[in-house]
């Protein structure tokens, strides 16, 4: 895990140290705390992944990449994600995410840098690159991982995996439900493949993701859902938790599979 701390400069230093003068109490030692936690959230990418990512096939991916066609129909989740909200999520969400992050970077030069650079430097750009390109980048992501070939379950490798890390499918289910039921406002839960090649759950907020430098549980994401509003409010309202149940009915095990197998590789 050495890769993910950097060192501390001076400055982190000097703040460990006044807190550490300052006081014993629990809310100087909590906010220290949060301090460590800053500095390792501005580590630089991670240098294994950064290794790995430019193996994936997703890696011809620039800011001026256009959306992919639904590998479904609008209706195709149904009863589980409704036509409407797919279309509007799709139409709408996804093509405003792409349409902006083509805009924003037309006129840099980064616009002909792979996405997956991009993200493990996200620091050095606007966010508003970070938002879009982050938007753009999930959804074409979560596309490819649900599908109207309902009732799948993990096999193979990727099973093996998830008992070793977990310790069965229903303890990683629920592990990743509550990632995604407990996000606090707008955000995303992810199974991701850390650079020790292990299976690791987390969320991040708005459009982030584990590629991104600034995200503190980073990884090769191979599963994402998507808990904003938007991708359930239609036909969910408030009950976030039904919605994040609904979605394992509707996973695509193989190209979740595919995603594992093809980032062990890359990581090799
Ligand atoms: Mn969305």
């Amino acid at each position: 895990m050495k890769n993910l701390i950097s060192s501390p400069s001076a400055g982190q230093n000097s703040r460990r140290d006044f807190f550490k003068k300052a006081s014993l109490s629990g809310i100087a030692l909590f906010v220290t705390s949060k301090f460590s936690f800053a500095a390792r959230s501005a580590s630089a990418g991670n240098p294994t992944l950064n290794q790995a990512v430019p193996k994936l096939a997703e890696y011809h991916l620039t800011a001026q990449s256009k959306q992919l066609p639904l590998p479904y129909a609008y209706n195709d989740l149904e009863p589980y994600v409704d036509a409407r909200t797919m279309e509007i999520h799709y139409s709408k969400h996804h093509a405003a995410y792409t349409k902006n992050m083509n805009e924003a970077s037309a006129t840099t030069d980064y616009i002909t840098k792979p996405l997956f650079q991009l993200f493990s430097e996200i620091e050095k750009y606007p966010v508003f690159l970070k938002n879009n390109a982050g938007g753009f980048y999930n959804h074409l992501l979560f596309w490819t991982i649900m599908s109207h070939s309902t009732g799948q379950e993990p096999e193979g490798n990727l099973l093996s995996a998830i008992n070793d890390s977990f310790g069965s499918v229903a303890k990683f289910k629920e592990g990743f439900s509550n990632a995604g039921k407990k996000q606090f406002g707008s955000g995303w839960a992810w199974l991701s493949v850390n650079e020790q090649g292990k299976l690791v759950i987390s969320s991040t907020q708005n459009q982030d993701n584990p590629l991104m430098s600034t995200t503190e549980v980073k990884g090769i994401p191979v599963l994402a859902l998507d808990v904003w509003e938007h991708a359930y409010y239609l036909q969910y309202q408030n009950r976030r938790p039904d919605y994040v149940d609904s979605f394992w009915k509707i996973v695509n095990w193989k190209e979740v599979s595919r995603r594992y197998d093809e980032a062990l590789s890359a990581l090799k």
